[in-house]
């Protein structure tokens, strides 16, 4: 059976969790944390980051890669569509995730949760506290405007757009922050919809059991 390093707190190990998931692929997952010294890991992943496959003596890093390897491996059921317009702006969300709103999610969620709770160590609440009020907000606006009001993100089935870009928002109630109905009522109603999937709702409710037991989800 693959092996996938890492942890499914970080949303790109959860990218890749997810998409194994939508596709039937069993996967076994060799936890591992930052900056961890497990030499399999290590010899899967060059650079020391999560997540990181070991099929067979094949071995690949990062959650791009992987889930390239993995849809050409497993075609079916697609998640990257074939058609030029829809491959694009498949690939355009996935980049928006994993650059733009995974710049700004990973400085709430590194100092909030991974250093305290993960690394046992004082995270700085101040840079949490200005990507939250400074950058969230105008990466939430961009996407209330184009997730639709049913369905997906592009063509009328799931693509890696939809796993891509609600991976870094899942971890928002895990700092006991949520995208507001109020403000952004298409995203949040879309959030729903996605995180509500067996596939990421595993996952997401594992999670989330964790912190409430370790006493990190208390006020
Ligand atoms: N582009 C990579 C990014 C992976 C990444 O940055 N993972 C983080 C966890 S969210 C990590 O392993 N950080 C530890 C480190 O940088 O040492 C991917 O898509 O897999």
């Amino acid at each position: 059976m693959m092996i996938l390093f890492g942890s499914s707190f970080s949303p790109y190990v959860r990218k890749v969790l997810v998409v194994a998931a939508e596709k039937g692929i069993e996967l076994e997952v060799r936890p591992v944390g930052v900056g961890d010294r497990d030499e399999q890991f290590r010899a899967a992943s060059p650079l020391g980051k999560m997540p990181a496959l070991a099929d067979g003596d094949y071995r690949l890093a990062d959650s791009s890669a992987i889930v390239h390897y993995l849809e050409a491996k497993y075609p079916s059921p697609a998640l990257i569509p074939a058609e030029a317009k829809a491959r694009g702006r498949t690939i355009w969300y996935e980049e928006f995730a994993d650059t733009v709103l995974m710049g700004c999610l990973a400085k709430m969620f590194f100092n909030r949760v991974v250093a305290p709770v993960f690394l046992r160590r004082d995270g700085n609440a101040d840079i949490a506290d200005m990507a939250e009020r400074d950058e969230l907000p105008p990466l939430l606006s961009y996407l209330e405007q184009t997730v639709p009001a049913e369905g997906y993100l592009v063509g009328d089935g799931l693509t890696l757009a939809d796993v891509a870009v609600a991976s870094p928002l899942g971890n928002l109630p895990h700092m006991r922050c949520s995208v507001v109905a109020e403000s952004y009522p298409r995203l949040a109603a879309y959030l729903e919809r996605i995180h509500g999937r067996p596939s990421f709702k595993s996952y997401l409710d594992r999670e989330l059991a964790y912190l409430a037991k370790v006493g990190a989800l208390s006020a």
